[in-house]
């Protein structure tokens, strides 16, 4: 078989002193951490779009990426080159799953009809390889963005040929993901979304956005696909406002329509951000919904007001990322997507390498610092205190129901001393620090 990557090595663990490029710092694969190994709460994946289909074109430059598949001219032979391309990254890097969108995998024909044709070609292909190894698939999804067809959306165009188009293609992903023993489907709005509200039937489009998403939920139980269904939130980009602005705004379509049942969020870091939320906001919501589902682990540049996809390097972030993930029980069918890709001046293969290393170290160690939090309760203790005043006395009552706006002012209308604790946002933010550093301090 034909190695992509001859020059990489494989990624091995050599502690937190080591200054190699190609190993772990943090990230022990087998380390077993509350009776489960390390890889196993983190479940990362390979997003095979950026790693394999981003080539570094900008909107002011041309591609600059140098990539070993680019020998291959036939569109077809380079799609198989990518598939065995990603076994052998994924393998050298210990990663056990990837995600896909339906057209990053296989080039199109000229009807759908023969477009599904080629696609089934190339997951034969990824059947095959899967037989050898333990690479699974966390989800799958369908482009319904990049075609000229979808520019006006694809639930929510305006021509029902485009529905029907897009119903077609996620029928054929649904059916290709459960033969691929996918995890989860994800929908993304794609191109869900508005323009101007000069030209859009607002309530129409979100009636049809509903639509869809029943006929899917339908679909995947007529055939037996019993992955876990997603939804992942982005406020804006390409369109100016999406319809799965944030987590709230996604959720409450999801009641409206009746079908929050269905659906868990896949929460991507630098969505959150464009959305005006902390990741950690993004993910708290998911999880006190009871809806954290996946996870797209990248970062975005705050100076920045699109969607950069950088590898995740911020521990600070993903120690916050991570203690929602642990307080939500860990991932079931979902897991660490690296929705990332490396910069368009980081051009060589060894960069894509590098891009991951680092964001399954800061995981790594996030998770670690995490886990020491949540274990020793400290977050958990400071905020019962905060809120002691509802356990007893005229707090208990409110939360019991036993009291009205009457019977509260007759309690506080003469009352000389009202009790306010403080925050301490201050001690709080220096014993995260603690922590980080503890957690550093500790590894073996
Ligand atoms: C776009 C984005 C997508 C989804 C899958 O910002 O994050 O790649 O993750 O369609
Ligand atoms: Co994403």
């Amino acid at each position: 078989m034909s190695e992509f990557f001859p020059n990489i090595p494989k990624i091995e663990y050599e502690g937190k002193l080591s200054t190699n490029p190609f190993a772990f710092k943090f990230y022990n694969p087998n380390e077993v951490i509350d009776g489960k190994p390390l890889k196993d709460h983190l479940k990362f994946s390979v997003a095979f779009w950026h790693t394999f289909l981003n080539e570094g074109r900008d909107p002011f430059g041309d591609p600059t990426a140098e990539r070993p598949w680019n020998k291959y001219t036939d569109p077809m032979d380079k799609a198989i080159a990518r598939v065995d391309a990603l076994f052998e990254f994924c393998e050298k890097l210990g990663i056990e799953y990837f995600c896909f969108h339906d057209r990053d995998i296989a080039p199109e024909g000229k009807t759908l009809r023969e477009t599904n044709k080629i696609l089934d070609r190339v997951v034969e292909k990824i059947k095959e390889r899967m037989k050898t190894s333990n690479v699974k698939l966390l989800w799958g999804t369908a482009n319904l963005f990049s075609h000229p067809r979808y520019m006006h959306g694809a639930a929510t165009s305006c021509s029902a040929d485009v529905f029907a188009y897009a119903a077609a293609q996620v029928k054929k992903a649904l059916e290709i993901t459960k033969e691929l023993n996918g995890e989860g489907y994800v929908f993304w709005g794609g191109r869900e979304g508005y323009e101007t509200l000069l030209n859009t039937d607002l309530k129409f489009e979100l009636d049809n956005l509903a639509r869809f998403l029943r006929m899917a939920v339908e679909y995947a139980k007529k055939i037996g696909f019993n992955g876990q269904f997603l939804i992942e939130p982005k406020p804006k980009e390409p369109t100016k406002h999406q319809y799965d602005f944030d987590v709230a705004t996604a959720y409450a379509f999801l009641k409206t329509y009746g079908l929050d049942d269905y659906f868990k969020f896949n929460i991507e870091a630098n969505h959150a951000t464009l959305a005006g939320h902390t990741f950690q906001h993004e993910l708290r919501m998911a999880r006190i919904l009871g809806k954290l589902g996946s996870i797209d682990a990248n970062q975005g540049d705050l100076l920045l007001g699109w969607d950069t996809d950088q590898f995740p390097s911020n521990v600070y972030e993903t120690t916050l990322a991570m203690y929602e993930v642990i307080k939500a029980g860990g991932f079931t069918k979902g897991g660490l997507n690296f929705d990332a890709k490396v910069r368009r001046g980081s051009y060589k293969v060894e960069d894509l390498f590098i891009g991951h290393i680092v964001g399954m170290d800061t995981f790594a160690l996030g998770f670690k610092v995490a886990y020491n939090l949540v274990k020793d309760g400290v977050l958990d203790k400071f905020i019962e205190e905060r809120y002691s005043s509802f356990k007893e006395g005229v707090g208990r009552e409110i939360v019991e129901g036993k009291v009205d706006f009457e019977k509260l002012e007759a309690y506080i209308l003469d009352k000389e001393k009202i009790e306010v604790p403080s925050g301490k946002q201050e001690y709080l933010e220096s014993l995260l620090n603690s922590y980080i550093v503890k957690t550093i301090v500790e590894l073996k």
